[in-house]
């Protein structure tokens, strides 16, 4: 049971002990708890969505920006801008193909009218927040260097109190500038190769070389906020949950920040704001009897249940702060064959994903959100893998009020080079864990950490990495699972023995045997047999698929036709059909929609894996996955069958 590795055995603190300098280093690293911003009556929030000014630095060293000082003054003192919309990324917005594909600094910029009681109100903090800048940042306000930040998936921020307090002004100018470029050591990696050879290229030639299967879009992707709170606040929450008889536990730590005099209030709230446990102190247990648990879509007639923790602090002066927490009580283990939730078998039978549409590239949009929600509704989805990067904090928002249950990976993708499994790749790899399981702990949604997607798991620098990535992720939470999502031969991952579920990928009669349909029965049936008999855990299906071009039709099928597409599918579901009684848990598809990818001669104008098009339009295979994932949903309610018309949004719900 994966709870029960929460304490530490002598043979793991003796590990421990091996790996305490990089692990201390990388908890430097965090400072303070990453609360996503919610307007309470003691919060303000800002978005600085819309149009900012933007240029990207074409100089041959792209460092222009810098050494002319761009964040100094307004932006287009210092040369033209374009307007540039915020959350989006840029590649796809312009007419100009070098901006498409541009390697380097880009900057951004904005100003902002503060509120005056903002500038005046000495009680008060500012805090401006980058929910996520693809790849590296520098962040400047009213031309000061206020933080810098590395990693495009996960949010950072700023205390700017003191600048914005400090003068008559009630404006504040935030200059951003971004680098997309990806290293042997950031995450994702990627090389950059310089084409050195003037009778074939242009003088100072080089390219982004990349090992993973998307656009590397970039940008300010989410939006940019400004927030408040009082000067002594609650900087952080953590709740974990657990059952016991009918009775819900919910256990919570809650730091304060700004004095060391404070008192705390709790009280969790139920669906009809009747209150149903409080507390005080800034660590507690909430008992919860006949409680409502938080439960999967499809696996009960009412999923996701929400509580609402109110957190209420107050100081012996007039300051109060208040937030507002959902919480899912619910619990989760893996046994040697079975994934539960709540104590009972938990099947995926979901998606992959990516954040991907027309024209915004990776930008966050509502109503692309909603769509996707709407169709995994439609799909009787009920789970998703966050392929391969954290996504928004809305999306997990709308997981725990949807009952979507979330394999929450990082952005650990396309790891093959030797040098990329070495001590400074994996020194920024924990600190990523870090602020993954520092921003998403608290969704009942995700159920399963994936610290990466196909590694070179084979390659010898691999059995330390992943068993430090991965004891260090245990360390963070041990109340999840932790997985890695694998390619490599079942007898040759070295990261293996550290995963509570196997994660396998396999593209049969796709990038093998070309065509040829007949051979996947036999060689799933041994990927299945192979890797049960060596790990003894349960196993998930975490990609398979095939392309298939919408409107492209042949039978006898062939391969990009919709027909091959879905004679693949059936061949892989006959075996998960006699699997998924044993010890598989799960199938996810790859991929959910068509998806961006870089140019190359494997792909027509991208991913074309999806069972929707990148525009959201079904292609055959969403049906026969509808009809496959409503049979399963169905096989395991004993009682009765669920409708299939489903509507989202009939409950309350808190931002
Ligand atoms: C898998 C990768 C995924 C790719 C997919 C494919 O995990 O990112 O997009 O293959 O080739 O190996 O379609």
């Amino acid at each position: 049971m994966v709870g029960s590795q929460a304490s530490m055995s002598p043979k793991r603190s003796a590990c421990w002990v091996a790996l305490a300098p990089l692990l201390c280093s990388c908890a430097l690293a965090l400072q303070g708890g990453m609360l996503f911003p919610r307007e309470s009556p003691s919060r303000e929030v800002k978005a600085l969505d819309g149009l900012w000014r933007f240029r990207a630095d074409f100089s041959e060293n792209r460092l222009q920006g810098f050494e002319q000082q761009w964040y100094r003054q307004p932006l287009r003192e210092s040369g033209p801008t374009l307007d540039m919309p915020v959350p989006s990324s840029f590649n796809d917005i312009t007419q100009e193909a070098r901006l498409r594909n541009f390697i380097g600094w880009v900057w951004y910029e904005r100003e902002a009218i503060l509120p005056q009681r903002w500038t005046q109100d000495m009680d008060m903090r500012v805090v401006l927040r980058i929910n996520s800048a693809h790849y590296y940042a520098v962040v400047w306000v009213n031309g000061i260097h206020v933080v810098e930040h590395e990693g495009g998936h996960l949010p950072f921020e700023a205390d700017i109190s003191k600048l914005v307090q400090s003068g008559p002004l009630t404006t504040c100018r935030v200059t951003i500038a971004i680098n997309n470029t990806l290293t042997p050591h950031t995450l994702p990696p990627g090389s950059i190769i310089y084409k050195a050879d003037t009778s074939m290229y242009p003088k100072g030639y080089f390219v982004q070389d990349i090992n993973f299967d998307f656009f590397n879009y970039a940008g300010l992707h989410r939006s940019v906020v400004l927030y408040t709170t009082p000067t002594t606040y609650i900087d952080d929450i953590t709740v974990t949950t657990n059952v016991e008889q009918d009775i819900g536990l919910v256990d919570y730590w809650i730091s304060v920040k700004g004095n060391e005099h404070f008192q705390l209030e709790v009280r969790l709230l139920d669906e009809d704001g009747k209150v149903v446990a409080q507390e005080t102190g800034d660590q507690g247990q909430l008992r919860v009897p006949g409680a409502n648990l938080w439960w999967p879509y499809l696996m009960h007639d009412h999923p996701a249940y929400l509580y609402s923790l109110e957190a209420r602090m107050t100081t012996a002066g007039p300051v109060s702060d208040f937030y507002t927490l959902p919480v899912g009580i619910r619990t989760v283990a893996v046994t040697e064959s079975k994934f539960l939730i709540n104590g009972k078998p938990f099947y995926f039978h979901g998606v992959n994903k990516h954040e991907d549409s027309d024209i915004r590239g990776k930008g966050f949009d509502w109503p692309l959100l909603m769509k996707d929600f709407n169709l995994l509704y439609w799909l009787g989805a009920n789970s998703f893998r966050t392929s391969h990067y954290p996504y928004s904090e809305e999306v997990l928002q709308l997981c725990d009020r949807y009952g979507i249950v979330v394999i929450d990976e990082c952005p650990g993708v396309g790891i093959v080079l030797p040098q990329s499994l070495g001590n400074e790749s994996l020194r920024h790899h924990l600190e990523v864990m870090e602020e993954l399981v520092r921003r998403d702990k608290n969704h009942p949604a995700v159920v399963m950490w994936s610290v990466a997607n196909e590694p070179s798991s084979a390659l010898k620098p691999a059995g330390y990495y992943f068993k430090t990535l991965i004891t260090h992720t245990k360390t963070l939470d041990p109340t999840r699972p932790v997985t890695f999502v694998t390619n490599t031969k079942y007898d040759a991952d070295l990261g293996a023995p550290y995963v509570d579920v196997i994660c396998v990928n396999s593209y049969f009669s796709w990038y093998h045997d070309y065509g040829h349909l007949e051979v996947i029965q036999p060689q799933l049936k041994s990927q299945f047999e192979n890797w049960y008999k060596t790990h003894k855990k349960p196993v998930i299906q975490s990609e398979y698929g095939a392309e298939a071009i919408a409107g492209f039709h042949e039978d006898p099928p062939l391969m990009f036709s919709e027909e091959y597409q879905k004679a693949l599918l059936e061949n892989y579901h006959s075996v998960f059909d006699q699997k998924r009684k044993e010890y598989m848990v799960g199938e996810l598809i790859w991929n959910f929609a068509d998806f961006m990818t870089n140019q190359t001669p494997m792909r027509v104008i991208g991913n074309k894996k999806g069972i929707f098009t990148r525009q959201r339009h079904p292609k055959n295979v969403a049906f026969i996955l509808r009809e496959r994932y409503w049979r399963i949903a169905n096989e395991t309610r004993h009682h009765h069958s669920v409708p299939r018309t489903q509507c989202l949004g009939t409950r309350p719900f808190t931002f």
